[in-house]
């Protein structure tokens, strides 16, 4: 066997955000940049030695070399096994159901998700551990705080393997095991879902759906259970094919970068169901016939509705939601009488409450759902539960979401993107805010009264952890607010979120547009937080 040991230098940026180490691709071009981080990784793990790692990504552009990287890092630090997804593909929801059916000690998923790729695109490495969940910040930070100091790494010198067919082998003595990315997954699934009663619909002739890949990982995954085993006409995939630029496009699920789908549903004949999903096959976007679902509400629609799903119907333990998705589940949850947990924003959040089963649903404004059948939010699974609540119901997206807001009443959502800012003129917006706080409790701003304004801190309620600074937010007496973060995703200059958000009880308003319905608020943030000068743009990148 032929180790090498290869002495190296720190990069000073190794630091994982929101989820993940994601830069361009360039950056991960550089000699050792990459090995840097995988060994920080391995180096902070107790004990490899015979362990299992699971290993794949979304099939963007350099994903296969640093598979073959990766995989020889592996052999020589001592691992047993390493299940890499065929063709270098694994979705982060399929990562985390192997991780969690083989008892692997981690897995490495490669991508950065919603971002673009393609050789000046980015590129990323997250880490997951045991539970299959995003590692959590004492793990991250320990990967960060190795990235500072590691001065070598040790490789396999081998030649690349074969991961377009699935097959094991050896490599040095660790074994290599390429495998379907799709089948533990499709069969996870089933386990969950009426699939009969989907078959049904799928199948009746009265019911069309489409799905959009957007070239990015879901394909195969969408392709085997909508269009293989539900029934669903070939071609209700689009875009199915994972490409390493993902056709040029943004794999981001909104109603800005997923332009295909929303022309189709917002069209004369449109279908009845749209769906689509991100790079890395975690987020998902639904649509009605001419009708959007904001993801806030999509959460709180699969809570209200969970008993029509097999997997759920013997009732939720809890829920929870991040920090600006709207309060819209908290109503159901209080209906059912069960908890609510709010949490910062990342999945890594919730893989302590669902580890300790005190939510068994989560999600984020982000198009985020999931629950604890993994420990990442799920794209494909959010999909196939309304398709689920759909055939069981009999009733279109919009029916079971107006009389939701009937039954509620409406949380009227907005978040405002404004992407690639000058990094210093964010963090002078976000200073000038805060420095306001203390003035501001009790204040009138308008007709709305403040209550509180604070930066947000979260107790971890299982293992007492603390982080801080996790976005800013005004409350008003109403339950009105207004959030303001510093994306933890993006790779140039920063990316401020504003998200706004409001409550209607009287069904008589629930009709009007969010933008208008939410514009006294949007006034105030600007009034408060001078996006516009400190931004120095007129309006936000993306409005969702
Ligand atoms: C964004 C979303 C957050 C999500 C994260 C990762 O983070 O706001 O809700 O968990 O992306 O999603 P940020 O820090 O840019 O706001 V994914 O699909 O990129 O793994
Ligand atoms: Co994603």
């Amino acid at each position: 066997m032929n180790l090498r040991t290869i002495s190296t230098q720190p990069f000073t940026d190794q630091k994982p955000g929101t989820s993940g180490l994601r830069k361009s691709v360039p950056t991960f071009q550089q000699p050792h940049y990459l090995e840097n981080f995988i060994q920080s990784i391995f180096d902070s793990l107790e004990n490899c030695e015979g362990a299992t790692l699971v290993l794949g990504g979304d099939g963007r552009y350099f994903n296969r070399p640093a598979i073959q990287t990766i995989l020889k890092m592996a052999a020589a630090n001592g691992f047993g096994r390493v299940l890499v997804g065929q063709e270098g593909i694994l979705s982060t929801p399929a990562a985390s159901c192997i991780i969690r059916e083989n008892q692997a000690i981690g897995g490495i998923i490669l991508s950065a998700s919603h971002n673009p790729g393609g050789p000046e695109g980015d590129f990323g490495v997250k880490f997951n551990t045991s539970n299959g969940g995003p590692a959590p910040e004492k793990v991250t930070e320990a990967i960060y705080e190795r990235s500072k100091t590691i001065d070598r790494y040790t490789i396999l010198e081998a030649g690349d393997v074969n991961l377009d067919r699935a097959a094991s082998f050896k490599l040095g003595t660790l074994s290599v095991e390429v495998i379907d990315p799709v089948d533990s997954y499709s069969t996870l699934m089933e386990s969950l879902f009426d699939f009969e009663k989907i078959r049904n619909l799928l199948t009746s002739g009265k019911f069309r759906l489409c799905m959009d890949s957007m070239h990015a990982v879901t394909g195969p995954y969408a392709r085997k259970i909508l269009e293989g085993k539900l029934g669903a006409p070939e071609g209700t995939v689009m875009n199915g094919e994972p490409l390493e630029d993902f056709g040029g496009g943004h794999p981001d699920p909104n109603l800005v970068y997923a332009h295909d789908l929303v022309e189709i549903l917002f069209s004369k004949d449109a279908p009845d169901f749209g769906a689509a999903s991100d790079g890395d096959g975690d987020r998902n976007m639904v649509l009605g016939n001419n009708f959007f679902v904001n993801p806030s509400d999509s959460l709180a629609v699969l809570t209200a509705n969970a008993a029509f799903v097999p997997g759920y119907a013997q009732g939720l333990s809890g829920v929870a939601r991040s920090m600006p998705t709207s309060q819209a589940v908290d109503r159901v949850a209080k209906k059912l009488g069960i908890d609510c947990y709010e949490t910062p924003t990342g999945w890594k959040f919730f893989g302590n409450l669902l580890d300790a089963d005190k939510a068994t649903l989560c999600g984020e404004e982000s198009f985020g759902t999931g629950s604890n059948h993994v420990r990442e939010k799920d794209g494909l699974w959010a999909i196939l539960f309304w398709l689920n609540i759909l055939a069981a119901r009999d009733q279109s997206v919009e029916e079971i979401v107006r009389r939701h807001w009937q039954a509620y009443g409406r949380n009227f959502y907005s978040r405002h993107d404004y992407e690639a800012v000058d990094k210093q003129r964010a963090t002078d917006l976000m200073k000038h805010l805060q420095a306001q706080f203390s003035q501001l409790e009790g204040q009138k701003v308008g007709t709305y009264e403040v209550e509180y304004a604070d930066d947000f801190s979260y107790t971890d309620p299982v293992d007492g952890s603390v982080s801080e600074n996790q976005g800013l937010r005004i409350g008003f007496t109403d339950g009105s607010r207004i959030i303001f973060r510093l994306s933890g995703t993006g790779t140039q200059g920063a990316t401020l979120r504003l998200y706004i958000e409001s409550y209607e009880p009287d069904a008589s308003k629930h009709d009007v547009d969010p933008q208008v319905a939410l514009a006294p608020l949007i006034d105030i943030a600007e009034q408060l937080a001078q996006i516009r000068q400190f931004t120095e743009r007129d309006e936000p990148t993306v409005i969702t």
